[in-house]
């Protein structure tokens, strides 16, 4: 496309000058969007034809949600064009973050999980391996969040712009998804065989979306299905209007819940629709014969949402391939594979019986036959109770998807180490011990092209000068930082740039929310979804025990923090919203205080989102990763925040605990219970947070002042809080952490005394971040689970 920066300028010039409307961003935009695609359609083409030459075997990453983030910038970076084109817009009079920042955020995931599955297909493109995400195209991504007097308010949204569309329509490939219907025996040519007569058919058109991997090398897919009317018969069973409204809400809107489960009808339906689309378009696409579907497709199921892949292939195998049982059986545990991301009980997906008989009558007839012939296998052991109650599928009326997950697939992993020996040890035990060899672990990663090549323009510049590119393409090169850990002339460029960092953050935040922050105050973020486990509760009162300090102790006068907070709660999840609102309450408070103000400051940002994060991560001091231990899969903003040279303070929760092996303890402010601690607690309800309370009087103060309601506006809002502490016998132990948990912040206080001494520690952080690449995890899951093959890269 352009080699120059003035090769660039020259084809931008003439392409603006084409559409003869002045020098405006959204002029710029277009047309940068345009000549990008351009360039990306060659290489996207050319790609699918390297694959198809070769018969390379396929991944296929099935996900409910895919939170992808703003898309230009990102194909500017993996393309190597990012500073070309900004110092070409420089001279042009245009600014680069001006014209990304109108593009509207495709918000297609809730958090982690949905993020992750984004970072985990940038890494296949730039690894250049065959793997391809297959998601939903959901109209409305997540809700946009709003406070009114405090409280969030949720607005739905919508992504697609019509203008430019970041996907390609692909009507020759459209599928059909029956639900519904009669399930018959019929007679065939050989013998009999199930027909579900009568089905409501809804049409899957798949909408593809180009995955530019580093260097434009590879460009991989993306593909969300749009649920639309069938072209089929109508079978008439209701009415036309109802049908085709309940087809439009198929695809209409994410589910906004992040590790609650969300039984209703909509969302098994969409569930399906992801699994039949993709399945029947894996199996059409082909040119192999089925029997050899396991040597040249590998479908990674992203947590039991997508699930009924296993009884949908079965399905297809045998209604559709006419194989039998035992055949159909045997490939579909060869070629899935299942990602686990929670052991939260509240998220483990469970389905009642009568729901999926109803919808998906051929579908249910299948999973009872897997359940029975699984049940039958198990015959011949000793099992009590408890086993089998932990080894059953469809159990009192109630199907559970996690088994059924596990025992369709060839492999299942956990996320992070700790979380996968308690898979392994406690929640999966009898599964692990009847498939010792399914169980691994794998865990998770983020695209450091996104984290920090772009998000942090500015570090990665710095980390080139000094070590090379090289580290672009191979993360764990960051660790050569580490011998200039101690170089003072390069400390004095990291503080330098994370001082940029906050200034770019502190203008994002004056223009969009209208706060002042102080450029020089520790900036301390919390940012992820709102859950009792995550503590952000823990968080503000602290917060709160330092404002008390601050007014009762005159020579307490600490060295000024803000203390940021970003995320969502469910719209459903009270308690997590009076969390929210809580927080909202105490920052008024803290910050209207003339006193308190000078050292605390506390700011809540308005509608977290992949693009706000862009701007909080870079200009953090200090991560709070502080969940109660055993209760966080992995986490994957630790890793974020690591990999920009912010401290974590947490507990030794899912992949904190391989952060602080990877940096060493002495490089991190590490607190808390551990998670043999908790489960043993809870095993035994051997926790009392009273007994906290009589032992700590500054403990004790705060929880009168909230009964008292101090820390409200007359009306109370804590009630509920105030409730799970005491009554509920705090459940997430945060009475029981905050103690030492305060004491890491005074460690924190301590070490930021000294300024050259952080920055060594920061600079450690980012050195020992490379592991946290998800080119690390990617490259593990090919190498054990899909064998997949790199193709070359195109030049
Ligand atoms: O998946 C992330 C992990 O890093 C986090 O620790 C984990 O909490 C997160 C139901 C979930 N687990 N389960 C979900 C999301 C949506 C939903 O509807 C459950 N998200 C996670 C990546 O491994």
């Amino acid at each position: 496309m352009f080699s120059s920066k003035e090769e660039f300028k020259k084809i931008f010039v003439t392409r603006m000058e084409h559409k003869g409307m002045g020098k405006t961003a959204e002029l710029a935009y277009e047309t940068l969007w345009e000549m990008t695609q351009e360039w990306i359609q060659d290489r996207w083409y050319r790609t699918s034809q390297l694959y198809k030459d070769n018969n390379e075997k396929q991944l296929y990453y099935f996900s409910i949600e895919f939170l992808i983030g703003r898309v230009l910038g990102q194909n500017l970076i993996n393309l190597n064009f990012y500073d070309i084109v900004k110092e070409g817009l420089d001279e042009l009079g245009l600014q680069l973050s001006e014209i990304e920042e109108l593009e509207t955020e495709p918000g297609l995931g809730n958090g982690g999980l949905g993020r992750l599955a984004a970072c985990f297909v940038d890494s296949l493109a730039s690894l250049g391996l065959p793997g391809n995400g297959y998601g939903l195209r959901y109209k409305g991504g997540l809700f946009t969040q709003h406070f009114v007097n405090g409280y969030q308010t949720e607005q739905p949204t919508q992504w697609i712009q019509e203008k430019h569309n970041v996907d390609v329509r692909r009507e020759d490939l459209v599928v059909e998804v029956p639900y519904y219907g009669e399930v018959q025996l019929v007679m065939g040519m050989d013998g009999l065989k199930v027909k579900v007569e009568k089905p409501e058919w809804v049409k899957a058109v798949p909408y593809d979306m180009p995955v530019v991997g580093a260097n434009g090398g590879t460009v991989n897919t993306l593909r969300l299905w749009q649920a639309e009317v069938s072209d089929r018969p109508f079978p008439g069973h209701k009415d036309y209007a109802v049908y085709e409204h309940e087809t439009a809400k198929i695809t209409d809107r994410l589910y906004p819940d992040d590790s609650l489960e969300a039984g209703k009808i909509l969302r098994l339906k969409q569930q399906y629709f992801l699994c039949s689309a993709s399945l029947q378009t894996i199996l059409n696409e082909g040119s192999f014969s089925i029997e050899e579907l396991p040597e040249n497709v590998a479908i990674q199921i992203n947590d039991t949402h997508p699930a009924l892949a296993v009884p949908e292939l079965m399905r297809l195998l045998i209604d559709d391939y006419a194989l039998s049982w035992d055949q159909a059986w045997d490939i579909t545990t060869r070629t899935i594979s299942y990602t686990n991301h929670t052991i939260l009980e509240e998220a483990m997906e469970k389905w009642d019986r009568r729901l999926i008989q109803t919808l998906l009558p051929r579908i249910y007839m299948v999973i009872e036959e897997i359940d029975r012939r699984f049940k039958e296998s198990l015959q011949e052991q000793e099992l009590d109770d408890e086993a089998l109650h932990k080894l059953s599928i469809i159990e009192n009326g109630v199907i559970k998807m996690a088994v059924l997950a596990v025992v369709g697939s060839y492999k299942v992993n956990g996320v992070a180490k700790l979380h996968t020996e308690i898979l392994k040890k406690r929640e999966m035990k009898e599964l692990s011990e009847q498939f010792p060899n399914k169980f691994h672990n794998k865990t998770n990663g983020i695209a450091h092209r996104r984290w920090l090549l772009k998000a942090n323009h500015e570090l990665s510049g710095l980390i080139t000068d000094t070590i090379g590119p090289q580290w672009i393409k191979e993360p764990e090169r960051l660790s050569e930082l580490h011998y200039f850990s101690q170089n003072h002339s390069f400390l004095q460029d990291f503080q330098a740039i994370k001082s940029l960092k906050k200034e770019q953050l502190i203008h994002h935040l004056q223009r969009n929310q209208n706060v002042i922050v102080d450029q020089d105050s520790i900036f301390d973020i919390h940012i992820k979804r709102f859950h009792g486990y995550k503590r952000q509760l823990m968080n503000i009162l602290h917060i709160q025990m330092l404002y008390d300090r601050i007014k009762r102790d005159p020579t307490y006068r600490p060295y000024p923090r803000t203390f940021f907070f970003g995320g969502k709660a469910a719209p459903s999840y009270h308690f997590a919203k009076q969390v929210i609102k809580m927080i909202n309450t105490v920052a008024a408070k803290v910050n209207n205080d003339p006193l308190a103000r000078k050292h605390l400051h506390v700011v809540f940002v308005e509608n977290y989102n992949v693009t706000q994060a862009e701007y909080m991560i870079p200009a953090a001091d200090v991560s709070e990763q502080i969940s109660t231990a055993s209760k966080e899969a992995s986490g994957t903003g630790n890793m974020k925040l690591m990999m920009n040279g912010a401290l974590t303070i947490g507990t030794f929760d899912g992949a904190n605990v391989e952060i602080f092996e990877q940096v060493g303890e002495e490089n991190a402010f590490v607190f808390g219970m551990l998670a043999e601690q908790v489960m043993q607690h809870e095993k035994e309800k051997s926790y009392n947070p009273k007994s906290i309370i009589d032992s700590d009087p500054e403990i004790a103060q705060l929880m009168e002042e909230l009964i008292k309601g101090e820390w409200t506006e007359g009306k109370t809002n804590v009630d509920f809080i105030v409730e799970q502490l005491l009554e509920d016998g705090d459940p997430y132990f945060v009475l029981k952490d905050i103690r030492s948990y305060s004491k890491a912040h005074e460690q924190i206080l301590n070490a930021y005394a000294h300024p050259e001494k952080w920055a060594e520690m920061c600079v450690k952080n980012i050195a020992a971040s490379g592991y946290f690449s998800s080119d690390r995890t990617i490259q593990q899951y090919s190498d054990d689970v899909w064998h997949l093959t790199k193709i070359p890269s195109l030049y």
